[in-house]
């Protein structure tokens, strides 16, 4: 029994100006992106496609995303002629008036598709002796949520829900209790992330966010979900490639030498700039000094989807150099637990963590 789990795919998602054939070019890499998904779904047989909201990148989709989405439930449909598609509404395409069903709603109707909108539902497939429940956003901000309890005389439970089970913030999202449910499938956060061995975000499938470079190294995709073995795996999907590129320092002594280093680094990106979102950092040139290098940048311009130019401060004095005490304190940290029976993954990425803490307000206390 598999699942397949997706989620954030922001249909409909425009960004940078750049049109192909009359379309932003983004809103068809979204589009594409869902197919590249479906299109791996073929190998892996999911009984049950799981899709954890965001489906859509604002309440009122284009028309694109509309047929994007309707394409889509075509190619599953084809792909995996059994298999059933749940889905949740999350925050961006839950509809601003409570009355209003929303364009998510439409899908509702197709064959084999279940579409909850606003309030919680519970799908039984007798079939597959599965029951689950389908939490959209709306439903998962209100106290409906904590409400919802699995179905002891299923075979199988499964959680479908929008939101955020990590922060414990009040009103950031609500309680999932874990031990109940053989899967949870999340969406909203864009990065994926296992939250416990059956609970999981999926991650979006594009890089849609307003900071592409934040994500610039992370893989996107989609996860499977094997219910007798309790095994995940993730199955990467190829995007529109983003690259974030480490900062030029600019030296007013040596004005002239910018030119030759933004012109180094973008000529040294593999494969090169072609198609490709950018972001070129230069630290402590002034907004009224990037005319000396405008028209170069120009040219790449032309070159890439998408170049970004971000000015940062100059580093300070107390960054630049390697940090030592930093490097001690991280080596000590990972020292101290690497011997201790409990040492996992997790121990070590919090290790690291603190250390950073600690280095960063180290930094910052000694510079005042
Ligand atoms: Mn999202």
């Amino acid at each position: 029994m598999i699942l397949a789990h997706l989620s954030d795919l922001h249909l409909g998602f425009r960004a940078f100006e750049r049109r192909d054939r009359g379309r932003n070019v983004r809103e068809v890499d979204v589009a594409r992106a869902f197919q590249v998904a479906i299109k791996k779904m073929r190998d892996i047989q999911p009984q049950v496609v799981l899709v954890a909201g965001d489906i859509f990148d604002r309440p009122e989709p284009t028309q694109g995303a509309m047929v994007a989405l309707a394409r889509g439930l075509a190619s599953l449909r084809e792909a995996l002629p059994d298999a059933k598609v749940l889905m949740v509404a999350g925050s961006r395409d839950t509809p601003h008036r409570p009355g209003d069903p929303g364009a998510l709603a439409a899908f509702d109707s197709f064959p084999g598709v279940e579409a909850a909108t606003a309030r919680s539902r519970v799908v039984h497939l007798p079939d597959l002796d599965f029951h689950a429940v389908l939490i959209p956003h709306r439903s998962a901000i209100s106290d409906e949520a904590e409400a919802v309890t699995p179905d002891p005389e299923a075979r199988w439970n499964v959680l479908l829900a929008y939101g955020d089970v990590t922060s414990g913030e009040e009103g950031s999202g609500f309680t999932v209790k874990a031990d109940e449910w053989d899967y949870v499938a999340l969406g909203h956060r864009h990065s994926r992330l296992a939250v416990r061995g059956n609970v999981h975000y999926s991650g979006s499938l594009e890089r849609v966010g307003p900071a592409p470079w934040e994500e610039a190294v992370a893989e996107k995709g989609f996860l499977s979900f094997d219910l007798v073995a309790g095994v995940s795996t993730f199955h990467p999907v190829a995007g529109r490639p983003v690259v974030s590129l480490e900062p030029i320092i600019f030296d007013p002594a040596r004005k002239a030498r910018l030119r030759e280093r933004v012109r180094e680094v973008l000529d040294e990106v593999p494969g090169g700039i072609g198609g490709k979102i950018v972001r070129l950092r230069i630290q402590g040139l002034g907004p009224g000094d990037l005319d000396q290098i405008q028209k170069l940048l120009h040219d790449y311009r032309r070159q890439a989807l998408h170049l970004e130019v971000s000015l940062e401060d100059a580093p300070r004095a107390a960054e630049a150099g390697p940090d030592e005490d930093f490097a001690d304190s991280l080596s000590d940290r990972l020292a101290a637990r690497l011997g201790t029976p409990d040492m996992n993954e997790d121990v070590i990425r919090r290790a690291v963590e603190d250390a950073v803490a600690r280095a960063s307000h180290t930094v910052r206390g000694s510079v005042g």
